[in-house]
């Protein structure tokens, strides 16, 4: 290899702590799905920003070898959104739980559709909150049991597909972290896509929602992306596509290639890495800021 040669990203670039989630749990599908999508690109580790909640899920951002960060539940693309902002080099993913972003995170979401800013979110959705031991979430189905419905839950699901698409989403899909090939193709495209891309994992929990797990979704799952004659460019054939399957979709139900992201919509924006626009604050300047927040003499 000369020295000029870039050398090769590998899945071992991508390697971190050992995943402490339970053996089985759809996460570790979605680990790899990411972690092979990223290699596919050939993105250096260090290009890459990884920005989590809290929940299992969100425990993603330490065990991949990316840059992380582990925020507050349900405030992911908020930090996601300003750190693409801040530096516009960086690839920039966000990941949480269908508790972190479709219920406490949710109106971040709708901004975030709104906004669409270059950065691309995770969902690992496995209909209920994992990490505090089961509970209903916005995901869960009428009627069924979780350790807070012991009755059923009767609350009606969100379809995060169905509202991403009705509030004018410019990337929407949804992957199952017991397809990993194909969960690496879609977060490529996601990855690739100048704009906000959702892509929503059945992540299967299989210690708390251990029934609708991989074999049941693996009988129902209808593929798009195998389907010549579906366009993914077509909004209203997504929400078709959804109301036919109950939602039981996989593939990349939308794009629009047309919208553009949020940078270029702001006339001052430079896109390129604050660090580089702007100078190190001096010595007198730094004081001039403490004294003024009286953070001095304390
Ligand atoms: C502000 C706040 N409220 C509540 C919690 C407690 N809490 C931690 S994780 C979680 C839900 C986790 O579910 P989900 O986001 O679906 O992720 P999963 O664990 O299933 O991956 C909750 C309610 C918290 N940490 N912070
Ligand atoms: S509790 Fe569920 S979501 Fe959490 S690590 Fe275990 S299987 Fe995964």
């Amino acid at each position: 290899m000369s020295v000029t040669e870039a050398r090769k990203v590998t899945l071992n670039d991508y390697r971190a702590e050992t995943p402490t989630w339970c053996p089985g749990c759809g996460d570790f599908g979605v680990l790899r799905g990411l972690q092979r999508a990223l290699v596919d690109l050939q993105i250096e580790p260090h290009r890459v920003l990884v920005v989590s909640g809290i929940g299992c899920s969100g425990k993603l951002s330490s065990y991949i070898g990316t840059y992380g960060f582990h925020g507050l539940h349900g405030r992911t693309l908020p930090v996601a959104q300003a750190a693409k902002l801040a530096n516009p080099e960086l690839t920039v993913i966000a990941v949480g739980g269908d508790g972190d972003g479709y219920g406490i995170g949710v109106g971040h979401l709708v901004h975030a559709i709104r906004r669409n800013v270059d950065v691309t979110y995770v969902v690992m959705n496995n209909d209920v909150y994992g990490l505090t031991v089961g509970q209903t979430a916005p995901t869960t189905p009428l009627g069924r049991v979780t350790r807070s419905s012991p009755f059923g839950s009767s609350d009606y699901p969100l379809s995060p597909l169905g509202m991403a698409l009705g509030l004018g989403a410019s990337f929407v899909a949804q992957g199952f972290s017991g397809h990993i090939d194909h969960l690496a193709v879609i977060l490529r495209a996601a990855i690739q896509h100048r704009g906000f891309s959702l892509v929503n994992v059945f992540s299967p929990c299989v210690t708390f929602n251990e029934e609708y797990g991989y074999d049941y979704l693996r009988q129902r799952l209808v593929d798009v992306d195998a389907d010549a004659s579906y366009s993914r460019l077509d909004r209203m054939a997504a929400l078709r596509k959804l109301a036919e399957t109950g939602g039981l979709v996989e593939g990349i139900l939308f794009e629009d290639p047309e919208r553009v992201a949020y940078d270029e919509l702001l006339p001052q924006y430079k896109r390129e890495p604050l660090t580089r626009q702007v100078a190190p604050l001096k010595e007198e300047e730094r004081q001039a800021i403490l004294e003024a927040f009286s953070l001095t003499g304390r």
